[in-house]
């Protein structure tokens, strides 16, 4: 707010100024002021030299934002196998562009400034030269195919999937609605039961087929585990709109498409345990803290409750805005080594949909008993038909 009131007063004084300047000129009537509204050489060598000096502007400003706003590497390290063929190509667009912008800008300013006009100059006219504009295309031409060889080859190597790598490959489905996360793991026999929107009733809100073979042992988790150095297939569903599963430290992203199947697959390769030991993840960590402490004495001086401290996990957010409250669709990401993999699926697998479907209409028979404990033809309603056609294996 004060940077915006800040920012008001700053026009409005630059506002105020040209019209100042704009009432003194008027007021120099006659004498030997130069009046023309034409361009004289002093003035084209003024406006020739303000170039050079925008041109140390825009460095100066780039080299301060540099030092004093980024952390080198500006992407932290990738916890994926495929990441680092992410990364490579991500510093070598940046490093290209940053080298193409510096030249060029040089350039720009220079030639201003060169061919600023003089009086009696006349501009050179010519058609077209060849050799020039063979120049001009012939480069970015090369430049921009080799990027894009370069990215179209990163990309069919990162979302090929080899029918080898698919045998042994954890099969989980990330699905999307506003604003939460839910994923389906396929169980036992690694093959995700059929689904449909069709079909969220009640305690089944995946929509998952119960009558499905595959989908008897489908369950589902609200945190997201997967083994290290094992490769995770991640099928994708949305319920509602467009969403994106988004895992910036796995350089992984996949629309979620409604009515549609999407797919990302990717091998992690750092458990969070080694994550947040990493020397650079340990400094990002002890610098968020020290905000929190700070804001947290505020916080305390007007009775509020501290604010707990930043521990790092990786995180599945949403990376297309899908509504008011898109900023907080996320969910916890834990990268397990293979024995905590197994003790977490042991302690979570058989908490099937099945059985929480089964569950819920047997609770829902059990609260409607007491009331209507006369009539029971009423009180047999759908449920009881979702859990027969559940126990059709
Ligand atoms: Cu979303």
């Amino acid at each position: 707010m004060t940077t915006l009131l800040v920012l008001i007063v700053v026009v409005l004084l630059a506002v105020a100024l040209w019209q100042l300047t704009k009432i003194f000129d008027l007021t120099q009537v006659g004498g030997n002021v130069n009046n023309t509204q034409i361009a004289n050489d002093n003035d084209n060598k003024v406006n020739g030299y303000l170039m050079f000096g925008f041109l140390g502007f825009i460095y100066l400003t780039t080299i301060y934002c540099l030092l004093n706003y980024s952390k080198f590497p500006l992407i932290g390290d990738s916890a994926s196998a495929h990441g680092p063929q992410i990364d490579n190509l991500m510093v070598i667009t940046l490093v290209l562009i940053f080298f193409v912008q510096t030249v060029t800008q040089a350039l720009l300013h220079y030639f201003a400034f060169k061919y600023r006009g003089k009086e009696g100059q006349k501009a050179l006219y010519f058609a077209d030269n060849n050799r020039l504009e063979f120049i001009w295309s012939i480069i970015p031409a090369i430049v921009l195919a080799g990027l894009i060889l370069y990215g179209l080859y990163a990309w069919t190597n990162i979302m090929f999937v080899s029918e080898k790598d698919k045998e042994d490959a954890i099969v989980i489905e990330l699905y999307a609605q506003q604003f939460k996360w839910e994923a389906r793991y396929s169980g036992a026999d690694d093959v995700l039961g059929k689904a449909n929107v069709r079909y969220i009733d009640g305690a089944n809100n995946l929509g998952v087929d119960l009558s499905d073979p595959n989908a008897q042992d489908d369950f589902t988790s609200s945190e997201l585990h997967i083994p290290k150095g094992k490769r995770v297939i991640f099928k994708m569903r949305s319920q509602d709109v467009l969403h994106s599963a988004y895992m910036p430290h796995f350089r992984a992203q996949m629309n979620c498409v409604p009515g549609m199947v999407t797919q990302f697959s990717f091998i992690p390769t750092m458990t969070t345990a080694e994550m947040r030991e990493k020397p650079a993840m340990v400094e990002k960590v002890a610098r968020i803290n020290a905000i929190r402490a700070k804001k947290s004495e505020a916080l305390v001086a007007s009775g509020q409750p501290a604010l707990d401290p930043y521990t790092f996990d990786y995180l599945l957010l949403c990376n297309k805005i899908c509504g008011a409250s898109h900023y907080n669709m996320q969910m916890k990401v834990v990268v397990d080594t293979p024995e905590e993999y197994q003790a977490w699926l042991k302690e979570n697998s058989p908490k099937t949909i099945v059985q929480a479907v089964k569950t819920a209409a047997a609770e829902a028979k059990a609260a409607e008993k007491p009331a209507t404990s006369k009539d029971t033809t009423s009180a047999k309603g759908t449920d009881s038909t979702v859990v027969a056609q559940a126990e059709t294996k």
